[in-house]
C-alpha cells in the first residue's frame, strides 16, 4: 500500500493534524512537508486549498505541488480542497465533478468539497470520487500513479476505492439542517466543519478565534452525528491551543494551523525575542 498517512491515523482512530496550504510553488511545499519530520510530531496531512488559497488547481500546478509534499519520506498526506462548492452540484456546474478529476488525478490522497448541504450533493461527490462500481470516476491518467509511489496504473485502480479519502465540509444553515443524512451517505469518508462559513451562515460573527456558544452548540452536535453514523469528524482550527481543545473533544482530523499563519507567528515571535535583547 502506499505511504497514507492520513489514512493510517484514521485506521487508528488516532488524531490526525495537519496544516493549510495557501500558496503555491514545489519548494514551498516541500519545506512545509519536511517541516516535522525528526521531531517527535506527525503532521498528518496538508490541505492544498484551491478554494480560497492561491493554489492553481490545473494538473500541473497541483501535481507539481502533491509531488514536492509525496516527495517526503514519512510525510503527510496531501489532500486538496477544490474550488466549487457543492451549491453547484445538480444546478447545470459541471465544476464539482471535473475539479475532483484533476485533484485525484495529480495524485491526491483525498479531496474537500465545501459547502456540501444536501445528501443529493455528498452522493454526487461520492460518485465523482470512486471508481466504478462504486462510482463514476473516469480512469487514464498515465500519472497517478507517480504520485502514489506505485508501479502501474492497475495498481492503482485496485487501490484507490479503499483509499482516496472523501471528505465533505458542513458549513451552511441546509446542510446543518440535513448533517444526518448527509453522514450515512455512502462512501463519505468524514464531514469537516468550516466553523467560519458556519458562523455567518447561522448568523452570527465568524470565530475570534473561538466561535459564538451558540455556533459551538451546533459543532458538538455535527460530532455527535458524525460518529453516531460511523464517519470521521475533521474541525479546521487556526492554533495549537485550539487543536489540542479539538482533539481532546474526539475531533479526528484537526487543522492547527496555516503556511502563512505559521510564516507570520514564527517572525513574531523571534522577532519578539530578537527585540527584547
Ligand atoms: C470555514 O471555516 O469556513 C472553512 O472553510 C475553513 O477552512
Ligand atoms: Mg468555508
Amino acid at each position: 500500500m502506499a505511504a497514507h498517512a492520513l489514512l493510517n491515523a484514521f485506521r487508528a482512530n488516532k488524531p490526525a493534524f495537519g496544516t493549510w496550504l495557501t500558496t503555491g510553488g514545489f519548494v514551498h511545499a516541500r519545506s512545509l512537508a519536511r517541516a516535522l519530520i525528526g521531531t517527535p510530531q506527525q503532521q498528518s496531512w496538508i490541505m492544498l486549498d484551491c478554494e480560497h488559497g492561491l493554489l492553481p488547481l490545473n494538473p500541473a500546478g497541483a501535481t507539481e505541488v502533491i509531488a514536492a509534499i509525496h516527495g517526503v519520506r514519512d510525510g503527510p498526506s496531501a489532500l486538496v480542497r477544490i474550488p466549487a462548492t457543492g451549491h453547484g452540484v445538480g444546478n447545470g456546474s459541471e465544476g464539482v465533478n471535473w475539479q475532483i478529476k484533476y485533484a485525484l488525478d495529480a495524485g491526491a490522497r483525498g479531496v474537500l468539497v465545501p459547502m456540501v448541504s444536501t445528501p443529493a450533493q455528498a452522493h454526487e461527490v461520492v460518485l465523482s470520487s470512486r471508481f466504478p462500481p462504486v462510482g463514476r470516476r473516469g480512469f487514464g491518467s498515465p500519472y497517478t500513479q507517480e504520485n502514489w509511489d506505485i508501479q502501474t496504473a492497475g495498481e492503482y485502480l485496485n487501490e484507490a476505492n479503499e483509499s482516496v479519502v472523501v471528505l465533505v465540509q458542513i458549513e451552511t444553515r441546509e446542510g446543518v439542517q440535513n448533517v444526518q443524512a448527509i453522514a450515512e451517505v455512502d462512501g463519505i469518508d468524514g464531514l469537516f466543519i468550516g466553523p467560519y462559513d458556519l458562523s455567518i451562515s447561522l448568523g452570527y460573527p465568524p470565530p475570534s478565534p473561538d466561535p459564538h456558544p451558540q455556533v459551538e452548540q451546533v459543532i458538538q452536535d455535527i460530532l455527535t452525528v458524525a460518529h453516531k453514523a460511523g464517519k470521521k469528524c475533521a474541525m479546521f482550527c487556526t492554533s495549537g491551543t485550539q487543536a489540542a481543545r479539538r482533539a481532546a473533544e474526539g475531533f479526528d482530523m484537526i487543522n492547527v494551523t496555516s503556511d502563512v499563519g505559521a510564516m507570520q507567528s514564527g517572525l513574531a515571535a523571534e522577532f519578539e525575542a530578537a527585540a527584547s535583547a
